[in-house]
């Protein structure tokens, strides 16, 4: 290679790192190393943590131990050719046994995590079913009978116990402030217990190719304190979907619209004669912070041209594309936007 070539390659090379490191730049919304918000995730993290700083400490000996002889040894004008050996068992067992150690300390506290990760004793936690769907998620709270989509919520310092499964393909739940993934399989039951710290609002994101609209099967975990998690469930318990005889004038066409036309076959809103289950469950819907699992503000601009334009919103829409009109989507949007 020429210097000027090599000048090139380096210069490409130093950019390119410049660039993939920027990433790191700025902790975003679903950044894991920083502040674990449950015990789950600060179980993993420090794990985490452990064994990345022995890989550093490791990669700094033998790289140092590399270079330096790389260094020290080097060619030199009037080098002659060093003594040649074969075999050397003190070395050997030097270099079995010090990987050996540094293993044990990886794997003791891996397999204590493995453990410690599993659900234990998850009497008196709070109950939920996630089910993953091609793109988006169905939360179910048997004991309180109560059924969302896409937000999962819960109040902070009570346990929660969430049962993974899917309904079609493997998809992975995974809310990385709250700790490790774990997969939703079809057929079979994967648990998770965690407590949350504290109130807010947590990115997830399906964490397995499921198909199409895979990076948009997001979630988001919503935490409230006490006394917002008891005003939840005590509305999503009372949800009556504002019945049609009492819809507020405003909402009343949305309304008929809704409950005579296709969206019956597909979405359930409580109270109302939606009760069908393809599509996620439409209670106190306006209640949502976002809309198409995770993938835009619920706001009257977003869920208008998701009404008009399933497909288009999002790629691979299980939702068909029913031709409503400019202002029946308006009527049904401030409809669904009402229910809260
Ligand atoms: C063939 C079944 C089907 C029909 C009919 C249907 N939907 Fe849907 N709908 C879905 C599915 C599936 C999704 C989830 C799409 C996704 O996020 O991947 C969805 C999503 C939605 C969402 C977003 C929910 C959320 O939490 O993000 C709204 C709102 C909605 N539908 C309203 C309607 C309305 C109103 C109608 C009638 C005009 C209707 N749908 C008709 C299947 C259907
Ligand atoms: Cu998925």
């Amino acid at each position: 290679m020429t210097a000027r070539l090599r000048r090139a390659a380096l210069l490409v090379t130093a950019v390119g790192v410049f660039i993939l490191f920027s990433a790191c730049d700025q902790p975003g919304p679903q950044w894991f190393w920083e502040r674990p918000e449950t015990d789950f995730a600060r179980t993993i993290q420090g794990l985490f943590s452990q064994i990345v700083y022995i890989a550093v400490l490791v990669f700094i000996v033998v790289e140092g131990a590399l270079l330096w002889a790389v260094l020290r040894f080097r060619r030199g004008a009037n080098t002659k050719m060093p003594p040649q050996f074969h075999g050397s068992t003190n070395m050997e067992i030097a270099w079995t046994i010090a990987p050996a150690v540094i293993l044990a300390f990886i794997a003791v506290p891996t397999v204590r995590g493995v453990f410690e990760s599993y659900p234990q004793t998850t009497a008196g936690a709070i109950q939920v079913r996630a089910i993953g769907h091609q793109w988006w998620w169905e939360f179910q709270y048997p004991d309180l009978g109560i059924t969302t989509a896409n937000e999962i919520v819960f109040p902070a310092g009570q346990r929660l116990h969430i049962k993974i499964e899917s309904v079609d393909v493997i998809h992975g739940f995974w809310i990385p402030k709250f700790g490790g993934k774990r997969d939703a399989i079809p057929t079979r039951v994967n648990e998770l217990a965690w407590t949350a710290e504290n109130p807010g609002i947590y990115y997830g994101q399906c964490s397995q190719l499921c198909g199409t609209s895979h990076a948009n099967m997001r979630l988001r975990a919503v935490v409230k304190d006490a006394a917002g998690w008891d005003a939840w469930v005590k509305s999503m318990k009372d949800a009556n979907g504002t019945p049609a005889a009492t819809a507020p004038e405003d909402v009343k066409k949305g309304y008929q619209l809704v409950s005579t036309g296709a969206c019956v076959g597909c979405h359930t809103i409580q109270g109302t004669g939606l009760k069908a289950r393809v599509g996620p469950d439409l209670t106190r819907f306006g209640e949502r912070t976002t809309l198409g699992s995770g993938i835009y503000p619920n706001d009257d601009a977003h869920l208008v041209r998701w009404l008009k334009d399933p497909l288009g919103s999002k790629a691979g829409n299980k939702m068909p594309n029913l031709q409503l009109t400019d202002e029946d989507a308006a009527a049904i949007a401030a409809y669904l936007r009402s229910l809260k």
